[in-house]
């Protein structure tokens, strides 16, 4: 796609005429109950059909827009959140914040101010942090995220063990849980590196007092390992995909 095709996506994106969110439930991992859902931005076509956003995201990566983009979503999702919390107040919102916003400032406010606007109680967020980038000042980031968590959010590190994610954030940060990406469950059947790392990862988490989410369960046997070593929740084809918030609303009502 060239620069000038993604740059007209990301505009009309940013006029939110072409965004939606789609939820993906999050499953107790022994009980398959609905513990949360994960907020996924995803871009209309003109034909109707919804597919991920990635080339909107990626253009907006850099640039200041990725601030409007990422505030788009958390509205969205926390007005969402607000609505089925009068249904279903033991299921909770996971929301993607971007480390870029630590250096954009003012991330306490921020969240602070829209909770309120949205009428959302912060004990039903599950903030996920994506450590796609190097987080500058750690210290500073940890003082944030305290206050951050005093207002009753909880923290979750998405996609542990990869990119700029290191294990001195899980000393650090005031967190509740971490995410073990898809990567390192794909190949939990075959391969024994990526079990040891799975199996360890959970160990340590456990340990600390965390708990722990997988992502990208698509087979009975990955499930298998995840449930002899404890995994506390399953995010994956396995038990469900992506839906519209009618279809979840829904869902929650079975
Ligand atoms: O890292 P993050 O939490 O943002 O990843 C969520 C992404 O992974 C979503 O885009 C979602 O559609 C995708 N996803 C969720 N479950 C599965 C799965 O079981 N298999 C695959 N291939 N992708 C998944
Ligand atoms: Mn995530």
């Amino acid at each position: 796609m060239s620069d000038s095709v993604a740059q007209d996506a990301l505009d009309r994106a940013l006029e939110e005429k072409d965004l939606v969110l789609v939820y993906q439930p999050i499953h107790e991992a022994r009980s398959r109950a609905i513990y949360a859902a994960e907020a996924l931005t995803r871009q209309r076509r003109q034909n109707g059909e919804i597919r991920e956003a990635s080339i909107i995201m990626e253009t907006a990566e850099d640039g200041p827009e990725l601030f409007k983009l990422d505030r788009f979503t958390m509205q969205r999702a926390y007005t969402d959140a607000a609505r089925w919390h009068r249904q279903a107040p033991q299921v909770r919102v996971n929301v993607n914040l971007s480390p870029r916003e630590f250096q954009e400032g003012n991330v306490f406010e921020r969240l602070s101010e829209l909770l309120t606007g949205c009428g959302t109680n912060p004990r039903c967020i599950n903030l996920e942090i994506t450590e796609v980038s190097h987080i500058e000042d750690p210290e500073e980031t940890a003082r944030i995220l305290t206050r951050v968590h005093e207002l009753g959010i909880s923290l979750w590190l998405d996609d542990f063990g990869t990119g700029h994610s290191t294990l001195e954030h899980l000393q650090l940060f005031p967190i509740d849980g971490l995410k073990i990406p898809a990567n390192f469950v794909k190949d939990l059947a075959t391969d024994t590196k990526s079990r040891s790392i799975v199996r360890g990862l959970i160990a340590i988490a456990h340990d600390m007092g965390f708990r722990v989410i997988a992502e990208g369960i698509e087979t009975d046997a990955q499930l298998d390992h995840l449930l002899e070593w404890d995994c506390d929740y399953i995010q994956g084809f396995l038990y469900s995909r992506p839906m519209t918030i009618d279809k979840f609303e829904k869902l929650l009502q079975t």
